[in-house]
């Protein structure tokens, strides 16, 4: 396993909240959490469900090509639990005729399997672990940077990014309108709902194509999962606030008033959520849609590589930082991962790794040296397009395209293996696919690299 302490914490010592008293007990399993997140549509579902599947197939060896899982015999998934990741549902999704992709997730769920090991030449007993896989979404992640700063720190963050394309034409005097606000007036409750109205679009918007930004703060706005509503304690971002402390402006003011619901958002909902299952993994998964963000260019590969930079600051803080306490206990091992590379030629997978190695070189630097392992990979979770060879013997692929249904044959693009220091890389349109058919669950998913990534966050020595 990834560390010798993994293997001491047992599900019977750490009492997990969510669990049902039907739950099959686990008592003296050895548990291992592993967290997979990434924006919304980067592959999630879908991945969770291909390592299900991997992990279910084991016996038949698929996993067999990597050494530090092959003495995984058998892996069985467990639907019998509170929030259980609905493996049931990816798998008619996935199987069906036609197939289709799981549909979207909103919320958090958990995957839990028993994986069922090989005796050691010295033990005469089997061994049993339980590997938790943890989906949530992305944006939340995003929510990591906000959990530092003060009001006016997240204030003046905001007024940068607005200032600056592509921000600056998506929302088109949204700034204006925010500087124009003095924080010591009182707060009028119709205009804030219509800026935060304004600020919910503002964020959709530079989400979706042709922007694909991700530093769309605050991560609940995008997706607020159970039990949050944004409109009941809206705030902006207020250019004009200097101050520290709410008690500067005065009771109802602009000022006042967002301050007070941003800390709220930061210190009772983005923070907890930390504190109670953040804390709790042993390794980190964070899925990039690198192919999306070449496709929007220079300003969606600035923004995804600052967000990620963002997001693993804690893991720089030295002992001291309530941030870098709740993280050093844990996660040793972070894998960030490129997905659905099944869009490229093979030789354009190979050199995608060696571009997302180039593209996070700084921060891969940042966090060599600490104490966790970082490492990147591209993968395809469920590979739906096949190489084949034109008329005239060019390299193509064959896929389905998702709404359509119908077959078609494209020319990827080319993928360079460097990154332009100044980011200034765009590559072509590229199809969306449907799932191949004729996936079963008896088998092993088609799909690149899957258990290498598997191998890195549980594999053994
Ligand atoms: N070709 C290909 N497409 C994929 C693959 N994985 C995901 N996709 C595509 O990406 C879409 C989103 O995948 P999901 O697995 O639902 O992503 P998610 O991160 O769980 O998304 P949310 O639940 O919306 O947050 C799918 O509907 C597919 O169109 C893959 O391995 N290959
Ligand atoms: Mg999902």
């Amino acid at each position: 396993m990834a560390n010798d302490s993994q293997a001491d914490r047992s599900i019977a010592d750490q009492s997990m909240a969510h669990e049902k008293s039907t739950t099959p007990s686990l008592a003296g399993c050895p548990v291992t959490r592993i967290g997979i997140t990434g924006l919304s549509g980067a592959g999630k579902s879908t991945l969770i469900t291909a390592i299900i599947n991997h992990l279910e197939n084991a016996r038949r060896g698929a996993l067999s090509e990597q050494s530090g899982l092959a003495r995984i015999r058998h892996g069985r998934w467990h639907r019998e639990i509170e929030r259980a990741f609905d493996y049931d549902h990816a798998l008619t999704a996935l199987t069906g005729q036609p197939p289709s992709w799981p549909e979207s997730t909103r919320d958090w769920s958990i995957a839990r399997l028993t994986l069922d090991y090989d005796r050691r030449w010295y033990s005469l007993r089997p061994r049993r672990r339980c590997l938790e896989l943890f989906d949530y979404p992305g944006e939340w992640l995003l929510d990591l940077s906000l959990l530092d700063w003060s009001f006016a720190e997240y204030s003046a963050h905001w007024r940068d990014w607005l200032a600056r394309s592509p921000r600056r034409e998506i929302a088109p005097r949204l700034l204006e309108d925010l500087k124009a606000i003095d924080p010591a007036e009182p707060v009028d409750p119709e205009r804030l709902a219509a800026l935060a109205n304004r600020w919910s679009m503002m964020l959709a918007d530079s989400r979706l194509p042709p922007h694909r930004l991700s530093r769309n703060l605050p991560g609940r706005w995008l997706m607020p999962g159970e039990g949050f509503d944004p409109d009941a304690m809206p705030f902006l971002p207020l250019p004009g606030v200097m101050a520290e402390s709410p008690d500067d402006y005065p009771e109802g003011s602009w000022g006042e008033v967002c301050q007070r619901h941003f800390t709220y958002y930061r210190d009772r909902i983005a923070r907890p959520f930390f504190e109670s299952h953040f804390g709790r993994l042993d390794a980190q998964v964070i899925l990039v849609d690198l192919l999306g963000a070449l496709r929007s260019g220079r300003a969606a590969l600035a923004d995804m590589r600052a967000a990620l930079e963002s997001i693993l600051e804690p893991f720089r803080y030295r002992d001291g930082h309530w941030l870098g306490n709740l993280f050093a206990r844990r996660i040793r091992r972070v894998a960030i991962v490129a997905t659905q590379i099944d869009h490229l030629l093979p030789a354009d997978q190979a050199r995608l790794t060696r571009l997302l190695d180039s593209y996070l070189f700084e921060l891969t630097q940042q966090l060599a040296g600490k104490d966790i392992e970082l490492r990147l990979f591209a993968v395809s979770a469920v590979t739906a397009a096949q190489p084949r060879e034109d008329a005239r013997g060019r390299p193509m692929l064959v896929g389905t395209e998702k709404s359509s249904r119908q077959k078609i044959a494209f020319t990827p693009p080319t993928i360079p293996e460097q990154m332009p220091h100044d980011l200034d890389l765009a590559i072509d349109d590229l199809p969306t696919l449907a799932p191949p058919a004729g996936l079963d669950r008896a088998r092993a998913f088609p799909g690149r690299r899957v258990d290498a990534l598997l191998d890195f966050v549980i594999g053994e020595s």
